[in-house]
């Protein structure tokens, strides 16, 4: 049952190459949901053949053994050992066959990993280490080999065979059964291996490449969703488009498959022409998908794609490398949204994700550098450092070397390793090679875990006309690394007049110079820079653009924030000051509350706000980013011991402010967007309904929100509109909310991925009553424990966005999530251990919280048999 039973550490200093090639391998399925035969034929050769017969060591889990010929030499007892998850051929000459073949019982599969069944059809996940679940072989990622598969399956059951790469032939067998093959030219890890069978219906297009290809486009889904393909389809098309025009990439086979599936542990999944997908990430209609999941299914369908050539085309050496394909393809996916939709809001969206998501871990149990040095189940190091830092460490290197720099970088990474498994080490040489350039001291950012911290300080001399701006860095120690180096840090600049002029920053010593943006590359602990000619004392507008992932300190007085918030040409400097505001007001009354004083209102906020609001030239999706108060766990990371009800109490009372003191405003925005035209899907009226939204959860802390809410709900033609009535009126706890509720799951009942939405919104909302809310739900019809959507839409939702809920001060959502990770782990570790990751954070909170976590911790802990996956989770949590 469990990836790695012996619980042992895997190190990254460890890694010894394969001492085989894998010349081809052969795969025959005879499938069926109870048991599919898996014959597999292969044939190794070895790399050094100096030293005679050698042993074959191979990965294999939960499989039943039928037989094993070496040769075409059937093998006994004494020519292998079975130890665990490894079969040791022993003493196999220097070219072999293998052949086996093995028993597999999809339909008992649970933790959705190897073959396993989803509804009616059969699928596969295999990254990382699901292949050895299919069949022995050397499951890891720089094993790669030419794949041939043939799938025999009843006809009528199993209409629909597909593997990699292209059908080669198909025929009829005897009792209404039937065969297809697929051949992959393109040598590939096990982890890139994929197959399909079942009655699955076919939305189908094309794509012409630059040179002439024409592509065969087929998205593969269950009858009843055939109509809600076709912005999965045309993100499709565009991602291919975009990676042509921008990085100069062409797809390379003549089919690219796309499956959506409702069971699946994650996003999706980049099988080498044969992604597949979870189905919140390809289906979408209007009435069912909201404006967030379009722009996720445009990102994730772009992601996937992506990885043809950052993943699959040029792979990982060894799972420590993960931010190799992981880190570069998520900067591709943000880059290709940012290119298709607003640049700005994309920007902000993705840096408020990452000190959301990722500055808590590298504060937490789970602390690792992006290229980790250990671990025990790799499964757990699919994390937001990985992705999402790994993400910002890549589009750093572009800061750095510029977009020309960094395509020549990309150009020589493929030149030199296509077809190859490399290292992180291969991705900096070549962007070093390409560019002429030393990077030798940035690459610390791959083994230093940790955020950086800036602390910036200033001195304006009025009689010299020279301002000094001193940084100092530091990244405080964590969980798993006690010193710390100073790191490259991107500097992006700009010294703002008061009235909002930016001035040339010319440093001393300097010839003329009138940029009035510059970059800047820190490198040391502490830097000065002092800057000559300056009028009067400015404004720093500091790490434009996000520059570098760091927390940024610079005690900004209000009148400053409102220049920046009001003045500057960096869109994410301006949103961060309009967030700065904003969380210094509700952290300054949740103080007040917590000293027993009454809360008040900042005047200064409620007028930075109306000027944002009455900006009428600003695009209106940066509009609603800047208004969105931070949310409560960006605030809880602010204090020292968490205040979890005081912010809360602090942050609901600084938007019924707002809200009233700018009600005017508010309503007049909101009736202009509420126009009553009829639902379009293009990037202006997806941003005009954020902003709409926005005003309108802002106007339900007001006496006429109510009713505007329940109008909208009557009159929406779309998912985005629906959703944010009816969320507003629980929130609110209005009389409303029920009827809201029970007319949405009268109509939606059917319907899985809508039915998510309706638990999340009863999941997250505030309160000591949800959890027992929840705890119903878990018996509605549309629950289930095995799929993970809908453990992330009630049990993950109610645990990790539901502050007040999951921090009840009795302990009973602590409670409840601990026997929900308890319950999982025998159905899906992987899940379960995700689960289990809302408890990492404890050491954050008062005493009678601390006591009561680390119980739970150590209740899940103590459980028997209990997943390698949780408990590798659990035991840093409470180490
Ligand atoms: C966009 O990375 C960003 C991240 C692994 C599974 C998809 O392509 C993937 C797979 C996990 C977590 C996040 C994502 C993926 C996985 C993902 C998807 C889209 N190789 Br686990
Ligand atoms: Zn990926």
């Amino acid at each position: 049952m469990k990836q790695n039973e012996a619980g042992d550490v895997i190190y990254r200093k460890n890694y010894t190459a394969y001492p085989w090639n894998v010349k081809h391998l052969d795969l025959h399925f005879d499938i069926g949901a109870e048991t599919t035969t898996v014959h597999a034929q292969m044939e190794f050769q070895q790399k050094n053949d100096d030293h005679g017969p050698q042993d074959i060591v191979l990965n294999g889990s939960d499989l039943q053994l039928v037989s094993l010929k070496l040769n075409d030499r059937i093998l006994g007892k004494d020519d292998y050992i079975v130890d665990g998850e490894q079969l040791t051929i022993r003493d196999a000459p220097a070219k072999s066959v293998l052949k086996t073949e093995v028993l597999i019982h999809p339909a008992a599969n649970t933790a959705l990993e190897g073959l396993y069944l989803s509804g009616e059809f059969l699928l596969t996940q295999c990254e990382a280490q699901g292949f050895r679940k299919i069949t022995w072989f050397p499951d890891r990622p720089d094993v790669m080999t030419t794949y041939r598969v043939t799938l025999e399956a009843d006809k009528s059951e199993f209409p629909v065979l597909l593997s990699n790469g292209n059908e080669t032939n198909r025929g009829d067998l005897p009792d209404q059964r039937h065969w297809v093959s697929w051949e992959d030219p393109f040598p590939k890890p096990a982890y890139l291996f994929a197959l399909v069978a079942g009655d699955l219906a076919l939305v189908q297009d094309h794509f012409t490449t630059r040179s002439g290809r024409v592509v065969t486009l087929k998205i593969y889904v269950e009858a009843e969703n055939l109509d809600r393909c076709e912005h999965a389809m045309e993100s499709l098309i565009n991602a291919m488009r975009w990676d042509e025009d921008r990085f100069d990439l062409e797809y390379d086979l003549d089919v690219y498959h796309i499956i959506a599936t409702n069971d699946f542990n994650m996003g999706a999944m980049e099988n080498k022409s044969l992604n597949i997908f979870n189905s919140k990430y390809v289906l979408a209609r209007p009435d069912t998908a909201t404006d967030v999941d379009y722009q996720g299914i445009e990102g994730v369908i772009g992601h996937e794609y992506f990885h043809n050539w950052t993943g699959n085309r040029v792979t990982c050496q060894d799972w420590f490398q993960l931010t190799l394909k992981e880190g570069l393809t998520v900067f591709r996916d943000e880059e290709f949204s940012a290119d298709m939709q607003s640049r700005a809001v994309k920007r902000i969206q993705v840096i408020r994700d990452l000190r959301i998501r990722q500055f808590p871990e590298d504060d937490g149990p789970m602390a690792h550098p992006i290229r980790p040095d250990q671990y025990v189940e790799i499964n757990n190091f699919y994390t937001a450092t990985v992705y999402q830092k790994g993400a910002a460490i890549i589009r750093m290197y572009h800061t750095l070397l510029g977009e020309s720099g960094f395509q020549k970088g990309m150009k020589l990474y493929f030149a030199r390793h296509d077809g190859q498994a490399v290292s992180c080490d291969d991705f900096l040489a070549a962007m070093e090679d390409a560019n002429n350039t030393s990077l030798e001291r940035f690459a610390r950012w791959y083994s230093q875990s940790g955020t950086p911290q800036v602390t910036v300080t200033d001195h304006y001399d009025a009689t010299a006309r020279t301002y000094t701006l001193t940084l100092e860095q530091s990244t405080p120690r964590t969980s798993d690394q006690l010193e710390k180096q100073p790191l490259v840090l991107p500097f992006e600049l700009a010294l703002l007049t008061a009235a909002g002029d930016e001035l040339p920053l010319q440093l001393e010593g300097e010839a003329g110079n009138a940029a009035t943006s510059r970059l800047l590359i820190v490198e040391d602990a502490r830097q000065e820079y002092i800057f000559t000619n300056i009028p009067e004392a400015p404004v720093p507008s500091l790490f434009r653009d996000f520059s570098a992932p760091v927390k940024i300190y610079y005690d900004y007085s209000k009148q400053q924030l409102a220049t920046l918030i009001k003045h500057d040409s960096d869109a994410y400097v301006r949103w961060d000051a309009a967030q700065r505001m904003s969380a210094n007001a509700i952290l300054e009354q949740c103080q007040r509350r917590a000293d027993g004083l009454v809360m008040q209102l900042d005047a200064d906020l409620v007028e930075a706000f109306r000027g944002v609001l009455s900006d009428q030239q600003a695009d209106p999706a940066l509009l609603a980013e800047a208004i969105t108060l931070p949310d409560e766990d960006y605030l809880a990371d602010q204090m020292k011991v968490v205040d979890v009800d005081g912010i809360h109490a602090a942050r609901l009372f600084i938007r019924k402010g707002l809200a009233v003191g700018l009600e005017t405003l508010f309503a007049d925005h909101y009736a202009g967007l509420n126009d009553g035209a009829a639902y379009q899907k293009s990037a202006l009226a997806m941003a005009r309904r954020s902003l709409k939204n926005i005003c309108l959860s802002y106007l339900l802390e007001t006496e006429s929100g109510e009713a505007l809410a329940t109008s909208q709900i009557q009159f929406s033609d779309n998912m985005t509109d629906t959703l944010a009535a009816i969320r507003g009126l629980i929130f609110i706890d209005s009389t409303q909310a029920d009827t809201a509720l029970s007319d949405f799951e009268r109509k939606w009942i059917d319907d899985t991925l809508v039915m998510d939405k309706w638990f999340i919104m009863q999941a997250i909302k505030p309160g000591l009553n949800t959890v027992n809310k929840v705890r119903d739900l878990m018996q509605h019809p549309a629950f289930s424990i095995k799929n993970p959507n809908k453990v992330r839409a009630l049990i993950g939702v109610f645990a990790m966005l539901n502050p007040t809920g999951f921090h009840a001060a009795d302990g009973s959502g602590y409670k409840f999530h601990a026997d929900r990770v308890i319950e999982l782990d025998p159905i899906n570790p992987q899940i379960a251990a995700r689960m289990a990751a809302a408890f990492n954070r404890w050491k954050r909170y008062d005493e009678g919280r601390k006591v009561l976590m680390k119980a739970e911790l150590q209740r899940i802990s103590s459980v028997a048999m209990l997943s390698g996956d949780v408990t590798e989770i659990v035991a840093k949590a409470l180490r």
